[in-house]
């Protein structure tokens, strides 16, 4: 995989940018804050909005259990919680990604 890694604090805009720019087939989300219920969907509409539905869309970090449904209605293909094995990442991001 190359993995681009766009550093802290971006906003859904620059990394929906990226996204395009790169021509990601899969953005994975990191967030700790607690925002997820604000910024994921946004980033999701985003990505609608420029026609982007073949991205497939992870989330991570402090994810309560109650809000997985949700983040997985609105699009995301998987969220992985703290103490999920990089393993497991690995194997869904190569099984979702459809290989070209
Ligand atoms: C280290 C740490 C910090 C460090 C961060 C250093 C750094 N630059 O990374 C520092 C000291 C800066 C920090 C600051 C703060 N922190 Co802090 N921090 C932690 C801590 C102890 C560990 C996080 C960590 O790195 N874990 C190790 C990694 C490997 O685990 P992980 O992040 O969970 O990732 C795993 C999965 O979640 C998943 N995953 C995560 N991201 C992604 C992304 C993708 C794409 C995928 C596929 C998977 C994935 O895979 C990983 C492997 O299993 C957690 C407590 C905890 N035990 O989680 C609190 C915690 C995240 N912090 C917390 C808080 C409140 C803060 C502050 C707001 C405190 C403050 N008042 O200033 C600030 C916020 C700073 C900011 N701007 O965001 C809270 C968040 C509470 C919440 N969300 O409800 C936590 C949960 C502590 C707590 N229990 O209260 N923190």
């Amino acid at each position: 995989m190359e993995v681009i890694y766009t550093g802290l604090h971006q906003t859904p805009e620059q990394i929906v940018e990226t996204v395009i720019q790169e021509d990601a087939d899969a953005v994975g989300l990191s967030i700790l804050s607690g925002a997820h219920m604000t910024l994921v969907p946004r980033i999701v509409d985003l990505l609608h909005a420029q026609e982007i539905d073949d991205v497939v869309v992870t989330v991570g970090g402090t994810i309560p259990a109650d809000d997985i449904p949700e983040l997985r209605r609105l699009g995301v293909a998987a969220v992985f919680t703290p103490g999920a094995p990089t393993q497991e990442i690995i194997d869904f991001i190569r099984g979702a990604v459809r290989a070209d």
